[in-house]
Formats: structure tokens, sequence, C-alpha cells
């Protein structure tokens, strides 16, 4: 059977990393792997390059057409994308799958899409397949959310987690033709590699450890050493709790050595507490890169708003993070979040925390209601009629507590105050400095860019044309609503 595999653009790449960090679609390539054995023929299409889906769609004839939506913020895009792919080939099955599919489905139930996958690919996307090859109902297929005549209906839930080893490497070499444009900022081409899956934690605004119900899968040793060995110089590793597992964690990284594993440079994610505690496994993974960087969420600079959104760790944590890491020479790129409740003096102790600390390099996003979160639960009252592509950490969702002028004026200071604005300590030809001649325009394009986060009305603007939408009726996600269905709900 022929199948198309999308990766449609996301549709707001206007703050963050979106535009400085365009990564393989490794979800697709897993797929791809557990169905390419079948006997399928699997074409993976990243319309982030090569924008679009008809034109896929005429040349390869699928007869299931896959989605992928990772992030909330691109339902609607998701959605244009299935349209589009229902005009070209009126009779193909199209579905979509992904992280924020599964977390909340409500969105995607369009006329334009047959079904919502609800577990992990490997397992659910072959046997739906071979549902349809074979004409059994699809209502037997699990963890599926199936549009029907009755309406949208779920399917029973996979009997068990799958096991990562199911399908142990992705298809990389379907995205080969894409390759020299996956990059992380300089480095170019990076590789995407996840080696467990999950997190036992249970903070607020995220929605990993509900969509798995606080587990944690790993792969095999042998699979992660494989996929290390064979992919290339810079790695941005996609496991959302990096070292949960120190004995395992030790392991990997002397296997890694003992196969000669060496990367040029390598991109986690982790916990404050879980590095405050693992100075030594920090040490035994610091030679396996050149430089070696760490995503850590601050989240706070407060142990009452730690607690507020459950984090399960303290500033005392977050400070001995910061420690082990620098003594073991790890780039810090931690992350805060600014709360739209907060009142001046949150701010300025923010500041305070950040400048005593030496935290500049840190980013700030906004405490923001995603679906399948906590806090969206708390919050959807009031977030009815937003359009999904605001939903970034960036925009702000409802008047804050300081009235939006004065906290978008103060969110634009926080940032002024970091590594990236030029007219602060390091200015733009430091930066120029730091790269190779060829890199220069590049840069440049991107410390342009992060100066729009310095200025209040960049946010201002935004805010109120949403405003100005949703209270005209105009705007998109009513479905953030209540749905009567699946997960979500
Ligand atoms: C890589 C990544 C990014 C990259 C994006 C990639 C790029 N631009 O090229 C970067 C770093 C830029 C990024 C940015 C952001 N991200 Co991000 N990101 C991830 C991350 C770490 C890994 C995704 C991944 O590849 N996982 C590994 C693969 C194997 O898993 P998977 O994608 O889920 O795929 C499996 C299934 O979902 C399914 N599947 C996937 N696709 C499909 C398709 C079909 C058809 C089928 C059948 C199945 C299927 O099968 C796969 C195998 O089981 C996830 C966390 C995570 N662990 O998933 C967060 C995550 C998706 N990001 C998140 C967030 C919040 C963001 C930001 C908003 C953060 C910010 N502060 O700015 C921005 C938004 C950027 C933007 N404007 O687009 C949240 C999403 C929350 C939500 N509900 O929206 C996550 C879950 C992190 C978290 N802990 O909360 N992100
Ligand atoms: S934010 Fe990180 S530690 Fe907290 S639940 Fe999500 S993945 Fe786990």
């Amino acid at each position: 059977m022929n199948i198309l595999l999308l990766r449609p653009h996301p549709g707001n790449e206007q703050f963050g990393l979106g535009p400085f960090f365009r990564v393989e679609p490794l979800g697709l390539e897993y797929v791809a792997a557990a169905l390419l054995p079948l006997g399928h023929s699997v074409t993976i299409a990243d319309l982030r390059f090569r924008p679009g889906a008809a034109t896929w769609v005429r040349r390869t004839r699928p007869r299931v057409v896959g989605i992928s939506c990772l992030h909330a913020l691109e339902y609607d895009r998701v959605v244009e994308t299935a349209r589009e792919v229902r005009r070209a080939a009126p009779d193909a099955f199209i579905l979509v799958g992904g992280h924020a599919a599964m977390a909340f489905n409500a969105p995607l139930e369009d006329d334009s899409i047959d079904a919502v996958i609800m577990d992990d690919g490997e397992e659910t996307m072959p046997a739906l397949v071979r549902a349809l090859d074979k004409g059994v109902p699809l209502r037997e297929v699990p963890a599926l959310r199936l549009k029907t005549a009755d309406g949208w209906v779920s399917t029973p839930p996979l009997p068990a987690r799958t096991g990562l080893d199911l399908v142990p490497l992705p298809a990389r070499d379907l995205v080969s033709r894409h390759r020299s444009g996956y990059h992380c900022l300089l480095f170019k081409p990076v590789w995407l590699i996840e080696t467990a899956r999950g997190c036992p934690f249970r903070c607020s605004f995220c929605s990993i450890w509900q969509l798995y119900d606080r587990t944690y899968r790993e792969r095999s040793i042998a699979a992660v050493v494989e996929d290390f060995a064979n992919t290339g110089d810079a790695v941005f590793v996609a496991d959302d709790l990096f070292w949960n597992n120190p004995p395992r964690s030790m392991e990997l990284a002397r296997a890694l050595k003992k196969r000669g594993v060496f990367k040029r440079w390598i991109l986690v994610q982790s916990r404050t507490d879980l590095i405050s505690r693992s100075a030594e496994l920090l040490e035994e993974w610091r030679p396996i890169a050149g430089d070696f960087d760490i995503f850590l969420g601050f989240e706070f600079a407060t142990d009452r708003g730690l607690s507020g959104i459950t984090k399960d760790a303290g500033v005392k944590e977050s400070l001995a993070a910061a420690e082990v890491a620098r003594s073991h020479r790890y780039g810090i790129n931690g992350n805060f979040l600014i709360d739209p409740d907060w009142d001046e003096d949150d701010f300025r102790h923010l500041w305070d925390f950040v400048a005593a600390h030496g935290l500049q390099r840190s980013g700030f996003t906004l405490l923001t209601p995603l679906p399948g979160t906590d806090l969206y639960e708390r919050d959807k009252a009031r977030l009815k009629g937003l359009p999904w592509a605001d939903f970034d950490m960036h925009h702000l969702l409802w008047e804050p507590k300081l009235g939006a002028e004065r906290f978008c004026e103060l969110y634009a200071e926080t940032w002024r105050r970091s590594i990236l604005n030029t007219s602060g300590d390091k200015k733009l030809t430091d930066w120029l400095r730091q790269v190779r001649l060829l890199q220069i325009p590049y840069m440049i394009k991107v410390m342009r860019r992060t100066q729009a986060m310095m200025k209040p009305e960049t946010y201002l603007r935004d805010y109120n044309a949403t405003r100005g939408r949703v209270s005209t009726g105009g705007a998109g996600a009513d479905s953030a609503g209540c749905p009567p269905c699946g997960r979500s709900a």
C-alpha cells in the first residue's frame, strides 16, 4: 500500500526556538520504520521545506495519508493540510497522530479527517493499515478516535504500553533529502535521537506525563548506541527527562564510549533535582561531546512559585543544578515561566535572581494552559475562541493582572536583561566574533529577529489583534471549550 506521511509547517514560528531549531520528524520516522517491513511503500514529506501537500499526493498516489501534529499551536494548520489532501485525494484515508493530537484531539474532529491516533504510532499505525487492507471494521483497531456515521467514537485502548524496542531504529533515510536543512542554530545538519519516552513527574503546565500516565520507557542500550553511532556530529536528544535512570545512563555512557561515539555537539533536556544529585553521571557523559548543552526548566525563582506548578523541586535544586552543570563544563539553557497573574515585585524578584546567579542565558516563556494539562482544565473557560496558533507560550491569552500594557513592558524588559539583547552586555559584534565568516549573515538574521522579543509592542500588537477578532466572533478555536470526547474531555 502507498502511504504518505506529512509533517506540516507549524503555522506559527514567530517566537522561541521554532525558526532556529528545525529538526527531523522523528515520530514519522518511527511510524515508517514500523510499516516498511510489512511491505508498504512509505514516503515522508516535510512540508516545512517544500509546501504543497497536494503535489505530494499526486506524486505518491497514497491510499493512506498520515499527518503529524506535535504542538497545540499547529491544530489549525493540520486541519488545513488535511483539507488540502482531501481535495487532492477524495478517497484516501486521512489520519492525524503526534503529541498534541493524542493529548487533546477535539480540534482535529473535522470532516476532512478520518481518524486520530491516540497512542504510539509504532503499534497503532500498522494495526490500522492492516485493518484497511483486509477490510476489518475499524472499530476493532485499538487506540483510535474514529469518524463514523454515528459521529466520532473512541476505540478500546492498547492493552499495554508499547515497548520501545518494537521498532528499535527510525527510518532516517526517508528524510535524507531534507537532512542539510535540519539545524539547531548554527549546528547543521542536526540529528534528533530518542533514548527514552515519558516522565514520572507531574508539572501542571506539561502534557507529557498526562499522556503517558507518568510512565517512563527506555530503549535498549544496544539500539541507542546503534542510533548514536549511525548519526552525525550534532545531536538533539528528544527525551523530556534525560539521565532519569542513573544506573542505565551510566551504562549507556560507557557503551557509547566503548563504541567510539564522539559528537561535536549534544543537547539534552533534564530536571534540576536530577542534575543536582548526578555529578558523577554528568562527569561520565561530558567527554562524549565537544560542546554539551542542557535545557533546564528553572520555571520560577521562588519555592512558592515552583510548588504552585507542582514541580516537586525547589529553588535550592535549581541553584545546585546550575553549579553541578557548570562545574562539569555543560552549557545551561534554562527556562523561566512568567505568570500573567504577576505583580511588579514578582518581575523584580526574577530579574534579581537571574542577575545574582548568572542565568542570563535563560529563556522566558508565559505560563500557558496548553491542552492536555492540569492548567488547561483550570483555565479552559477563559480560553474559548482563541486561535490555536497563539498557544506558543509567548502570546498573552487573557488580560494579565497588571494590565496588558504594563505586563508587556515588564515581559519585554525581562528579555532585555538576557544575553540576547544586543544593546546589553553582549553586543552584536561580540556574537559575530564567535562565528565563522560564512555564518555571519545567518547570525545577524537570528539576532535581529530576537530583538523583537525585547519590544512590548510585539506582544501588545498581537494581543490586541486577537482580542479584536475574538470579540467580533472571527477567531478560530471554539473547540477549546469542552469537547464531548476521548482523553481530552
Ligand atoms: C523536538 C521538539 C521541539 C522542536 C520542534 C521541532 C522542529 N521545529 O523541528 C523545537 C525545539 C523547535 C520545539 C519547540 C517547541 N515546543 Co516542542 N517538543 C519537541 C520534543 C522534545 C520532541 C518531539 C519528538 O520528536 N519526540 C520523539 C517522537 C518519537 O515522539 P512523537 O513525536 O510523539 O511521535 C510518536 C507519536 O506521537 C506518534 N506520531 C507522531 N506523529 C505521528 C503521525 C502519525 C500519522 C501517526 C500515526 C503517529 C504519529 O508516533 C510516534 C512514535 O510513537 C517534544 C517532547 C516529546 N518528548 O515528544 C516537545 C513538545 C512537543 N514541545 C512542546 C512545546 C510546548 C514547545 C514550544 C511551544 C516550547 C516553547 N517554549 O517555545 C515550542 C513551539 C515551537 C513552534 N513554534 O513550533 C510540548 C508540546 C505541548 C503541547 N501540548 O503543545 C512538548 C510535548 C514538550 C513538553 N514536555 O511539554 N519542540
Ligand atoms: S515539565 Fe519536564 S519534569 Fe515536568 S512533567 Fe513535563 S517532562 Fe516531566
